[in-house]
């Protein structure tokens, strides 16, 4: 990073400190939200694009970084072929049009293997017809709505540049309006996976890269004044409160309706002079609340001038009560695993479509008899909290602040600020999501104390309705034939959930007995989970006699142990075992049993469930019992 960027990232961070958490939340909100756009009009980039890579980034810069040459800008409008055959002594050393073609939404190694370790610049391109805009009232704007691109987005229009975004998981909106042209439009967006320690995640991690445009990019068209953000919140007093803001010229001192046509509730107020109406009112008594049990969904209706937007909403609440968490005023015991975003199969590609995300949570819901999923290590796609959502399953909701991100940096700070606002922004929603986490296992700096206390600060302020917590690393020792184990991370005081990763039994030099032996202390008088715990196995090798490790016996035994050890730990209030399913990870090269595979999984990548699985099933079935009225 030059002088000046690092300057100007200071500077913006120190602009964002110096204001209270809740003024600092409010800076980190994006400036277009379009919240629920998944529920608006819109025409579907997704589909056939092509791409091109960009190693040495020529595109951008030549070398010594002087301006690119015209004829490697992949994101200029023109059609190579014509500019060739009208010119024959000019040249380009790229052709978008003639480029192999993608499938999107998808990471790049879908549409070729050999890409799996691509790590860089990726162009893609493709054309579409604009619809006209204002024609009728609800097509007076149109934004570009991406999902996710992994990791950072350049995006052209027709040639221009239009916006970037920093971040792989989030979603991120610009408004094109003006740069829109009749008839046929091409899009550009330059896709760059490349990643350091200041960015979040950094360069190392434990799971595929997938650069790409990984979620649903589109075309969205509002009227003029239109709803971009909408809250809802059931409080623990009984009371709904929601919240609706505006944007566009007609924003201020309009009149906003929401309805919730099932619970006979038809309110309306008027915005104020910042576009913001706020509503307040008791719950009906025929509200049912939403649980894993009951996963009960609202239509919730708002309307404003010309616009409108419907939703589907559960109502709950949820607090940590001394070592208890309490879900709609009841204490419950989390049963869940910790799960990648990656479908099943061989060639897996972060495509997550809506029988991808069903086949992954119906094995923790109906297979595991679960009622919580951790989506580790960033935050999924918003069609899977959805799904969480109407299926009843808990949400673990995570940002990327993994292991080594360089916790010194004021530029990684920002950006982990910014992702979990859109996080937030993106899901807060959905009563599925009960915690927000701030990061997974990080070392005991006090830069990365300042780093995640800001974090969890921020996430409080932008929203006080849920937990915040973050797994961590326990201070485990050997005493005589004992394991004591105790969180004296100082980050404990600013989380509401104790979260625990710990694989005793698997890396290391204790023995699967010694699994039981480990005794945990409460020094903080709040609940924990074990956030993580886990034991490779490859899917068909057996061995009975010997329960080598890899094999799908010692995994089985390793989670009866850990299972056992867990049921006397007084405080324990959930556990989301390290996970669903086997999943890419470069740094798994075991020629046997990995192959570029982390094989913790209790189901392997095409679907087979080793013999862990079932002792998990049937742990959390005893449990589930365990509570039944
Ligand atoms: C962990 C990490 C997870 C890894 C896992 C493992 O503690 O949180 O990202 O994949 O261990 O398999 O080692």
């Amino acid at each position: 990073m030059n002088r000046s960027r690092h300057l100007l990232a200071a500077a913006l961070l120190a602009s964002a400190l110096s204001s209270t958490p809740s003024q600092a939340a409010k800076e980190l909100h994006p400036p277009i939200l379009l919240t629920n756009a998944i529920n608006r009009s819109g025409d579907d980039l997704s589909g056939t694009w092509t791409y091109s890579k960009d190693r040495y980034r020529v595109s951008l810069s030549e070398m010594n970084n002087t301006p690119p040459d015209p004829r490697n800008q992949r994101y200029r409008d023109v059609i190579v072929q014509a500019e060739e055959k009208a010119n024959p002594s000019i040249f380009f050393e790229y052709d978008m049009q003639r480029a192999p073609r993608a499938t999107l939404p998808g990471s790049w190694n879908m549409p070729n293997t050999e890409l799996r370790y691509y790590d860089g610049l990726m162009w893609y391109q493709r054309t579409f017809n604009a619809r006209d805009l204002g024609k009728d009232s609800s097509t007076q704007r149109a934004f570009l709505r991406f999902e996710a691109v992994n990791y950072k987005a350049s995006v052209y229009l027709n040639g221009k540049f239009v916006g970037q975004h920093e971040g792989g998981f989030t979603p991120f909106t610009f408004e094109v309006t003006s740069l829109l042209r009749k008839g046929e439009n091409q899009i550009t967006v330059g896709v760059d996976s490349t990643r350091n320690d200041e960015s979040v995640p950094p360069t190392f991690t434990d799971w595929e890269l997938y650069g790409g445009i990984t979620r649903p990019v589109r075309l969205i068209y509002t009227p003029k004044t239109y709803i971009d953000d909408q809250h809802l919140n059931l409080n623990e007093d009984g009371s709904i409160s929601a919240s609706v803001k505006l944007d566009g010229p007609g924003a201020a001192r309009q009149p906003v309706t929401l309805s919730i046509a099932e619970l006979g509730l038809k309110l309306t107020a008027s915005t104020d002079a910042a576009g913001q109406a706020t509503f307040k009112v008791k719950a009906p008594a025929s509200l049912q609340r939403w649980s894993p049990e009951s996963p009960k969904l609202y239509d919730v209706q708002v309307q404003a001038g010309d616009d409108s937007l419907s939703d589907r909403v559960g109502f709950r609440t949820i607090k940590v009560v001394g070592e208890n968490i309490l879900l709609n005023g009841r204490p419950i015991f989390l049963r869940g695993i910790s799960m990648h975003e990656e479908e099943f199969g061989p060639t897996p590609a972060r495509i997550i479509t809506p029988q991808a995300a069903r086949a992954l949570l119906s094995e923790i819901k109906y297979g595991l008899n679960g009622n919580y999923v951790r989506l580790s290590h960033y935050p999924h796609s918003e069609l899977t909290v959805r799904m969480a959502d109407e299926m009843g399953l808990l949400v673990w909701s995570e940002i990327p602040v993994y292991w080594s991100v360089d916790f010194s940096s004021a530029k990684a700070l920002l950006t982990a600020r910014k992702m979990m606002a859109e996080n937030i922004l993106r899901d807060r929603n959905r009563a599925s999501v009960f915690v927000w986490s701030v990061g997974n296992e990080t070392p005991g700096t006090p830069e990365r104390l300042h780093f995640q206390s800001t974090l969890a600060d921020d996430t409080r302020a932008l929203d006080p309705s849920r937990l915040v917590s973050a797994a961590l690393w326990a201070d485990k020792a050997k005493v005589g034939k004992r394991i004591e184990a105790k969180i004296t991370d100082p980050l404990a005081a600013k989380l509401d959930i104790l979260a625990i990763n710990t694989y005793t039994g698997w890396y290391g030099d204790d023995s699967l007995a010694d699994i039981t032996t480990m005794n945990w202390s409460n020094l903080h008088g709040k609940p924990m989970v074990l956030s993580e715990f886990g034991a490779d196995a490859k899917a068909n090798y057996h061995d009975p006699v010997n329960q080598p490790k890899y094999s799908e016996e010692f995994q089985a035994q390793f989670y009866t142990n850990t299972l056992k050890m867990a049921d006397n730990i007084s405080f324990l209030r959930g556990v989301s075992p390290w996970i669903l399913k086997d999943f890419q990870s470069p740094r798994r090269e075991h020629p046997v049993y990995q192959n570029g595979w982390n094989r913790k999984g209790v189901i392997s990548e095409t679907g087979e469930r080793k013999l862990a699985f079932d002792v998990l099933s049937n742990y959390f079935k005893r449990k589930a019992e365990a509570v039944k009225p």
